[in-house]
């Protein structure tokens, strides 16, 4: 991958009472999907827990554009996102709801 990687930060939605399992499923998580992230140029990936309101706050560096558009049709991460339906709020084809956060602040 040729693209410089950016960060970008955004939430997604855990059922509540379902953290420990999130974390165990994700300390479990399938070396095929580590290998997927990390070809699709994903580096730095960090899932943080909002505990009060259920939400998963993930910042990630990865390239804008082309590799990515691949990445939902992808089929370990069709069958990752299987995996954790019944922790998550989801789309109705199984796609986790993940709602892009701004950057209003940045110290390099
Ligand atoms: C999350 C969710 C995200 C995925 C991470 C690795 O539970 O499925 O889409 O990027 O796992």
């Amino acid at each position: 991958l040729t693209a410089t990687p950016e960060k970008v930060a955004f939430r997604m939605f855990l059922n509540p009472g379902q953290a420990e399992e999130y974390r165990r499923r994700h300390d479990a998580i399938w070396p095929e999907l580590v290998a997927l992230l990390k070809a699709t140029g994903f580096e730095d990936y960090s899932i943080y827990l909002d505990a009060e309101h259920h939400v998963l706050f993930a910042v990630v560096r990865r390239p804008p554009g082309a590799a990515l558009t691949a990445l939902p049709q992808h089929p370990v991460m069709r069958r990752w996102w299987a995996h954790m339906a019944d922790l998550m709020r989801t789309h109705p084809d199984g796609e986790p709801v993940a709602e892009p956060l701004p950057c209003l602040f940045h110290l390099a």
